[in-house]
């Protein structure tokens, strides 16, 4: 009896250890500002904020419980452990008490009300935010495994690297997303800036951002989607209103036809590229893959899943599953000379 009481009591023990430690090192790490890292700890959208605030309440009321129940329980277990001198008695006879069981019925079922509320509250303010007449609208839709963004009122469509003007709180430029999906379940999540949302084929969701400060935020695929779903990254740039504007001209302007890459251009147009991928301007259209005509203004491919270098595009083209096993881009078995034909071309791609 006694070891078993013991090693429930170790047991408690180490929990408490693990949590005090675990909360410490949480309050005691500074917010990374670093952009290869995301933090769920660090908000910087009103959305992510409310969640966060949400969160951290609802995580104090659960933790003061616990801390309630657990010094309840190792004080009747160090209280009331058996001692020789209670040797072949019977402990006292407790045939219910109303007041107690009143107690454990109404303050639970007021914690709950109040979580309830607290959540409810949050639900309507981040989804029935009203959409000012200056906010952005972008079109995401989901594929396996890239992100496609449709910017209507603009006339843009890219890729992977979404870019949105920062919100100033005086005068809130939000972004609205309408989240679509061209095959299976995705979900949307850039922890920093708003909370996951699915993008459903055959329906509409949506969600909205406001950023309070630029730089660039990461987020990923949160819906397992097939075999890429690790590799479906995705990259918010949050601009300033200077370099929104100046990124959004040049992805108004045409391609410009350049005669050395005239060679890249034909390969381009007489293979299967044309099929899956648009450069405007020329004979492509096909929109199962990304759109490239101004592939160079992004900083990775495939989602994410490599810088764009000259060396990658070509290992990209090469064999696609080099970089992204199971990508649904076959590897085209092109000459050499045509590879590299292809990549000048491409790299004119501003
Ligand atoms: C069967 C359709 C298909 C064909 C044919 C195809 N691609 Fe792709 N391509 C894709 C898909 C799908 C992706 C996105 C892959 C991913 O990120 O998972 C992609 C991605 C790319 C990317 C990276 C774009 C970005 O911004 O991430 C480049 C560059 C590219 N393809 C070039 C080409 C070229 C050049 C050809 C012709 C030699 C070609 N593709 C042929 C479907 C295709
Ligand atoms: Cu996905």
């Amino acid at each position: 009896m006694h070891s078993v009481k013991n090693s429930i009591t170790a047991v408690a023990l180490r929990l408490f250890a693990f949590l005090f430690w675990f909360t410490v090192a949480a309050a005691a790490k500074p917010a990374p500002r670093s952009t290869d890292l995301t933090n769920i700890f660090a908000p910087e959208s009103t959305p992510a904020k409310s969640i966060f605030d949400l969160s951290l309440f609802v995580l104090s009321i659960t933790g003061i419980i616990f801390v309630v129940v657990c010094s309840l329980l190792v004080y009747a277990v160090l209280k009331f452990r058996g001692k020789p001198s209670d040797a072949g008695r019977e402990p006292a006879q407790v045939y219910g008490s109303t007041q107690i069981e009143l107690a454990w019925t109404v303050i639970p079922v007021l914690i709950v009300v109040v979580l309830f509320l607290a959540t409810a509250r949050v639900i309507h303010a981040v989804q029935d935010a009203p959409k000012p007449a200056t906010a952005l609208e972008v079109t995401v839709i989901g594929h396996q495994f890239w992100w496609e963004f449709r910017y209507p009122k603009l006339g843009i469509v890219t890729a992977n690297e979404l870019h949105i003007p920062v919100s100033d709180p005086a005068h809130p430029t939000p972004t609205f997303l309408k989240l679509l999906s061209a095959d299976t379940d995705h979900s949307f999540w850039v922890p920093q800036l708003g909370g996951k949302t699915d993008l459903i084929p055959n329906r509409v969701n949506e969600m909205w951002m406001d950023p309070h400060r630029p730089g660039v935020f990461l987020g990923q695929c949160a819906q397992y989607c097939g075999v890429q779903h690790a590799k479906m990254l995705l990259r918010v740039s949050v601009d300033t209103p200077e370099d929104f504007d100046a990124w959004v001209r040049a992805q108004q302007q045409p391609t410009h036809d350049d005669e050395k890459v005239i060679a890249g251009r034909r390969v381009f147009e007489t293979t299967a590229c044309i099929n899956c991928h648009t450069i405007s301007g020329t004979a492509g259209n096909g929109r199962f893959g990304p759109d490239l005509t101004h592939l160079m203004s992004r900083q990775t491919i495939a989602s994410g899943a490599a810088e764009n270098t000259t060396a990658k595009l070509r290992l990209w083209i090469r064999n696609p599953d080099a970089i992204k096993p199971g990508s649904l881009m076959p590897a085209m078995s092109l000459s050499d000379p045509d590879v590299d034909a292809l990549v000048s071309y491409l790299e004119t791609l501003r």
